[in-house]
C-alpha cells in the first residue's frame, strides 16, 4: 500500500470514528427501529470522540500512551454535556481531586469498569502501533486503565484497537476474526467470537444480532456488535451506520467502533462528503489524524 492510501485510511478510521458517533448520538438509548441517519443539520460528537481526541493528542504530544498524561488530557478538556458514561465521569473526578488512577477507578466499581468507554476511543493506539501487535495491546491497556481497569473493559480495547490496527493494513474476513481471537484472554469475549462466526455464516435477523451478541453500554455488549457490523457490512459507510443504528441502544457508540474499521477499510474517500461538510471538528480531527500518521511512521 502507498504512502497517500494509508494516510487516507488514518484519516477514514478517525473520521469515520466521529461521524459514526454523531449519526449515532440522536438515537443512543431507543429501542431497535428502522431508522435512518440523517446529514441535514450540523453533526454535534458526544463523549465518545471528545475521548478519542484527548487520547490522540495526548500520543501526539508524548509520542506514547503515558496513562497519566492521558488521564490529565480527559481531564483538562472534559465537556460534560457530551454524554459520558457515570462511572467515568466519577472517576476523572477523583482523580482531579489527587486520587490515584488506580485507586479512583476501584472506588467507583470495586473491580473497575466494564462499560465500554474504553474501547470507544481506542482507535487511535491501533493506527500509531498498527506494526507491532506487542506494542499495539500494551498500549491499548495504558490507554483504557485511567478509567477502565476490570479485564473486560481492557479486553474491548484490546479488541477495537488491534481490529483497528489490522484493517488498516487490509486484514479483514476470517483472517482478521482468527488473529483477534488469538489474542483474546477473557472467556467471556471467547464466547462471543463464538457467537459472532456463528451469525457470520448465516443469515441473520437484527433481532438475533441484538439478542445474542448485544446493543448496550458493556463492552461485552457492544464490542463484538461493531466487528460484526463491520463484517456484515462494512464495504458501505452508509450501510454500516444504518445498521447499528437500526439496532438501538448504544448507537454511537457501536456506530463509532464500526465505523473506525469501515473507515480504516473504506479510506477517507468512502465517507459521504455531505455528512463530513456538517462534521464538528472536521479539520481538527483530519488534522490528527495526520499527524498520528506521521508519528506511527516515525515510530
Ligand atoms: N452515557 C452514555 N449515554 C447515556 C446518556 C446519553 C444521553 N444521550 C445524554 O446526552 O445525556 N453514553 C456514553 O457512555 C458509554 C461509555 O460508558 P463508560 O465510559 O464505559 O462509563 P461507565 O459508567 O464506566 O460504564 C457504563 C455503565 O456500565 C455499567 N458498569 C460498568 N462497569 C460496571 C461494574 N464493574 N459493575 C456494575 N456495572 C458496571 C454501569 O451501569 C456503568 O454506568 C458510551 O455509550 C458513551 O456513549
Ligand atoms: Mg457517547
Ligand atoms: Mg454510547
Amino acid at each position: 500500500m502507498n504512502k497517500a492510501e494509508l494516510r487516507s485510511r488514518f484519516r477514514g478510521s478517525l473520521l469515520g470514528l466521529a461521524l459514526g458517533d454523531s449519526l449515532g448520538a440522536p438515537f443512543e438509548g431507543l429501542p431497535p427501529g428502522d431508522y435512518r441517519f440523517n446529514c441535514s443539520k450540523p453533526l454535534y460528537y458526544t463523549d465518545d470522540t471528545e475521548m478519542m481526541i484527548n487520547l490522540a493528542e495526548s500520543i501526539i504530544e508524548q509520542r506514547d500512551v503515558l496513562p497519566e498524561k492521558v488521564a490529565e488530557a480527559f481531564i483538562r478538556n472534559l465537556n460534560p454535556y457530551r454524554g459520558y458514561g457515570p462511572g467515568t465521569l466519577s472517576v476523572l473526578a477523583l482523580i482531579q481531586k489527587g486520587i490515584p488512577m488506580e485507586q479512583a477507578t476501584r472506588m467507583v466499581f470495586p473491580n473497575g469498569s466494564y462499560g465500554n468507554g474504553a474501547a470507544m476511543r481506542v482507535a487511535p493506539v491501533g493506527l500509531v502501533f498498527y506494526r507491532d501487535t506487542k506494542q499495539l495491546l500494551e498500549a491499548s491497556e495504558k490507554a483504557s486503565i485511567p478509567t477502565h481497569t476490570h479485564p473486560l473493559g481492557i479486553e474491548g480495547a484490546r479488541i477495537v484497537a488491534l481490529s483497528v490496527g489490522l484493517v488498516l493494513q487490509g486484514t479483514e474476513g476470517d483472517s482478521l476474526i482468527s488473529i483477534l481471537e488469538r489474542n483474546i484472554k477473557t472467556e467471556d469475549f471467547r464466547r462471543k467470537f463464538k457467537l459472532l462466526k456463528e451469525l457470520l455464516s448465516k443469515d441473520t435477523s437484527k433481532n438475533e444480532v441484538i439478542e445474542r451478541l448485544g446493543n448496550g453500554v458493556l463492552a461485552t455488549e457492544s464490542v463484538v456488535t461493531s466487528l460484526y457490523a463491520f463484517l456484515r457490512y462494512g464495504n458501505s459507510f452508509e450501510e454500516t451506520i444504518n445498521f447499528c443504528i437500526s439496532l438501538g441502544g448504544d448507537t454511537d457508540t457501536i456506530g463509532a467502533m464500526a465505523a473506525a474499521l469501515t473507515g480504516a477499510s473504506l479510506s477517507l474517500e468512502g465517507l459521504p462528503p455531505h455528512c463530513l461538510n456538517r462534521l464538528e471538528d472536521y479539520e481538527r480531527i483530519l488534522t490528527l489524524a495526520d499527524r498520528l500518521f506521521v508519528l506511527a511512521e516515525d515510530l
